[in-house]
């Protein structure tokens, strides 16, 4: 009997070529005989990643955006034969794509593919929307040993010369902070950029971060930091807009040993309206004429960005 059942499958399988293997997660018919589900092939969501990576047999993902995101692209190909839908709507004739809104911070959508004589499948993908634009390695934990200093990961030096580095000495956050080894005299001397960062450019948005002076009882207006930002129109930061950054002007720290935060903030008519990206740039100098040195030394931690609703 059980021979006989197997040799059924099979050609029900020959006849079927859209079916998918009796997966564990599928539902069984009544009585005993084999079962087969209409399934997907593929699966993408633009932009972001299915996690786990996509599987005929894997029902569940989740997918993280930027908070700047309203909507995502869904697209989902099944085998010939089979009919998609997203959402309850059939996508079948619209390159099995097919655009969906975001709502709050997590958004369910629901694919199912289904096909004559085949059980239909159900997907769901669960995009979630970070609350706040991310800056990566905001808190200069995670750096790469070169030599015997650490280079902080996701940050790059934009001057001709300095170095930007990973430090123990001071942290606001975490147990490191970051540093320029050698000030300039001008605040355009040192520069260190964040990486591309998604900004919805009707928004106001504010950068901040924390700077801090060593005490030494000295002048805490010795050196000095400012934030610049830089705005392109395209998600890769490879095209800057028209109006292509705006600049703090430098700030000093009021007091010695003290971490003191410094926010910049644009109001959305600041914004460049085609500014899909910007990058954060880290400044700092000495300031000679209030006694400082090439040998100061600015601390840079906790850098963020916010765009409220
Ligand atoms: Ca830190």
């Amino acid at each position: 009997m059980k021979k006989l059942l197997s040799y059924a499958a099979l050609i029900v399988l020959m006849f079927a070529i859209a079916a998918c293997d009796d997966g564990d997660n599928g539902e069984k018919p009544a009585g005993d005989g084999p079962v087969l589900q209409a399934c997907l092939n593929a699966l993408r969501v633009d932009p972001g990643e299915l996690d786990p990576v996509f599987s005929s047999d894997t029902l569940s993902y989740e997918v993280s955006v930027d908070a700047s995101f309203t909507a995502v692209t869904v697209t989902a190909v099944p085998d010939d034969g089979t009919r998609v839908s997203v959402n309850g709507n059939d996508v079948s004739a619209d390159d099995y794509s097919a655009e969906v809104g975001l709502a709050g911070e997590r958004t369910v959508i629901t694919i199912s593919a289904s096909a004559e004589g085949l059980l239909t499948r159900e997907y769901r993908i669960t995009v979630v929307r970070a609350a706040q634009n991310p800056v990566r390695n905001w808190s200069f934990e995670s750096y790469e040993i070169v030599g015997d200093t650490g280079i902080p990961l996701n940050w790059t030096v934009s001057t001709a010369s300095g170095e930007f580095i990973a430090t123990g000495n001071y942290a606001h956050d975490g147990s490191h902070s970051g540093i320029f080894t050698k000030l300039t005299g001008t605040i355009a001397g040192r520069e260190v950029l964040s990486d591309a960062i998604a900004v919805d450019p009707s928004r106001n948005l504010t950068v901040s971060c924390g700077i801090y002076l060593p005490r030494e009882d000295r002048n805490p207006g010795r050196a000095g930091a400012g934030i610049k930002i830089y705005y392109f129109t395209d998600r890769e930061c490879l095209v800057p807009c028209e109006n292509a950054s705006d600049t703090k002007p430098r700030v000093t720290p009021a007091q010695e040993g003290v971490w003191e935060q410094v926010s910049f903030e644009r109001v959305a008519a600041d914004i460049p309206g085609d500014a899909a990206c910007i990058r954060i740039a880290l400044r700092a100098c000495f300031i000679a004429s209030a006694g400082g040195t090439d040998e100061d030394v600015i601390y840079f931690d906790g850098v963020s960005l916010s765009q409220p609703d």
